[in-house]
């Protein structure tokens, strides 16, 4: 089968590129990386040999182009039916749908006041009511979904879904944004994916800089 070319960005703060990359490796799913650091200040030229929005991820697959994160899930679950990219129930794989497409359209108050940054010391951050906002409508998603499944992922196994979410479970963890137990043991579950944790370290050892990012 033709391989697989993804294309990222900084991995400790690019949280639209870990959406398709902990898929990827969490479905052991071949692929190629392509790491692209940003250009902090004028954005990086290179985007422009790869990427149709100058933006990341991007995925390459033959001569075909996918550009966004849940484009290219979708796509990945196009290609690999067998590797149970959404919930085989009809019924979870629409509320698995609505759920990352929220997650994909909103809560922008969380995102920008807490950028995904995995090197940042681990400290609770005190937020607006805005975020708070945010941080209550994602816990009440997980607890629902982790209920209804049994957990350990929203849907019982690994889907898009959590991948979607595998970026605000990093948030979660870095700021501190809930005591909510099941939040925690859904973190918990997620960080403990060998595919989180290739990522995490790779991340640790960037030595690259967004100011932007670092609140
Ligand atoms: N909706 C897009 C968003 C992609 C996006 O904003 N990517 C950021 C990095 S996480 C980017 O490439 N920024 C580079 C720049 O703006 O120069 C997706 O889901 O892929």
């Amino acid at each position: 089968m033709t391989a697989f070319d993804l294309y990222i960005g900084n991995k400790n703060y690019s949280s639209w590129s870990f959406r398709p990359w902990i898929a990827l490796r969490q479905k052991d799913i071949p692929f190629n990386e392509h790491l692209v650091p940003f250009d902090f200040e004028n954005g990086n030229p290179d985007f422009a040999d790869f990427s149709p929005t100058m933006k990341v991820p991007v995925l390459k697959h033959g001569d075909l182009t996918v550009w966004d994160s849940l484009a290219i899930l979708e796509y990945l679950a196009d290609v690999h039916p067998e590797k149970g990219l959404w919930p085989s129930d009809l019924r979870e794989r629409a509320w698995a749908r609505a759920i990352s497409a929220e997650m994909h359209s909103g809560f922008f108050a969380l995102r920008s006041a807490c950028p995904m940054n995995m090197r940042r010391p681990v400290e609770e951050l005190i937020v607006g009511d805005d975020v708070k906002k945010d941080v209550a409508r994602i816990v009440r998603i997980w607890t629902e979904c982790l209920e209804a499944s049994g957990g350990p992922f929203l849907f019982g196994d690994f889907t898009i879904a959590d991948a979607m979410f595998a970026p605000v479970v990093s948030r979660f963890l870095t700021y501190r944004l809930s005591a909510s137990p099941a939040a925690a043991r859904y973190c918990e579950a997620v960080k403990s994916t060998p595919a989180w944790q290739a990522w995490e370290a790779d991340a640790l050892k960037e030595t690259w800089i967004v100011a932007a990012e670092e609140i």
